[in-house]
């Protein structure tokens, strides 16, 4: 049984140690909001796919080595020998700031179809499917990917979530919005920043979360509104803490949790997430979040 199905591009990602003009040394990593929210899930102890597609060469096989160290399923994702795997660069300024670069122009996650989430499917009905708004900004057929995926979930009874994840550098709040809209009606649950609600714009969802960042979280409901407090941890790097907190949240759903437990428990996952450098390298087991409650009641 797959708990969590997620679909995206996954990227090498080079994190550099200062400022990019200077040069020096960068870690060598990977990359995703979606691979972020598996791998967050995935150490808390749920059953995860991940799909999406990776060149046929050497940064491709580091995205899928690292997935599958991190019990991700990567069964149904596809490498092609047509294109390469897309890269990121992260350049931290402050433990707020990073500048982001993108070589991912026509990359191999870009080629995600309707193809490859139907083989998804195939192994069996997720419990939930999330997207975000950053696949559907690839390319006309990433798009179709998300359409067809958020038919499918809805269909088949999936909880359906769709994370807003607005990146300014693949296009415009506009144009992000009116491809968006249209998703929403068979979505769920909807999580966005402060920042990115008006991309939605009016929409039915039955559920919406709202991340504050260090201001904690509120998820809204016909049955009222929630608000959790975020944990005061030294921050390290922000980067991911959104795709933390959502690995959380959507764990508390799986776990049958309350809203406010849910938003607890994304808040915990974003607390360990930003306290180490990296996108996910910090998101913690279900033992490492016993000890943020012992820290609590100490
Ligand atoms: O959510 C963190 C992301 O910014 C990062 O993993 C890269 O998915 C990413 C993107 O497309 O910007």
């Amino acid at each position: 049984m797959t708990d969590v199905l997620t679909l995206g591009e996954t990227m090498g990602a080079f994190r550099a140690a200062g400022p990019f003009r200077l040069g020096g040394t960068a870690e060598l990593t990977v990359a995703g909001a979606e691979s972020n929210v598996a791998i967050g899930l995935a150490r808390l102890g749920h059953a995860v796919r991940w799909t999406g597609v990776t060149g046929a060469d050497e940064i491709g096989s580091l995205v899928r080595r690292t997935l599958l160290a991190e019990q991700v399923d990567v069964g149904a994702a596809r490498i092609t020998p047509d294109a390469a795997t897309g890269l990121i660069l992260f350049e931290p300024r402050t433990a707020d700031i990073t500048r982001v670069l993108y070589y991912r122009g026509r990359s191999a996650g870009s080629l995600l179809s309707t193809e490859d989430v139907r083989r998804s499917f195939d192994a069996g009905v997720p419990r939930i499917v999330h997207v975000t708004g950053i696949t559907p900004a690839l390319s006309e057929s990433a798009l179709a990917a998300v359409t067809e995926a958020i038919h499918l979930g809805h269909e088949a009874g999936s909880t359906v979530s769709l994370d807003v994840n607005f990146r300014s550098k693949l296009w415009s709040p506009k144009a992000a919005g009116k491809v968006i809209q249209p998703l929403l009606a068979r979505v769920d649950v909807l999580i966005a920043s402060d920042d990115e609600l008006p991309i939605a714009g009016d929409h039915q969802v039955h559920e919406v979360v709202l991340k504050h960042g260090a201001d904690g979280a509120t998820a809204r409901t016909p049955d009222g509104t929630w608000t959790a407090a975020a944990h005061r941890v030294t921050v390290a790097d922000t980067t991911g803490a959104g795709d933390a907190f959502v690995a959380g949240y959507l764990s508390g759903h799986l776990d049958g949790l309350g809203p406010e437990a849910r938003l607890r428990r994304g808040n915990a996952v974003a607390a360990f997430a930003v306290a180490t450098p990296g996108d996910w390298q910090g998101l913690p087991t279900r033992a490492d979040l016993e000890l943020l409650d012992l820290q609590a009641g100490s």
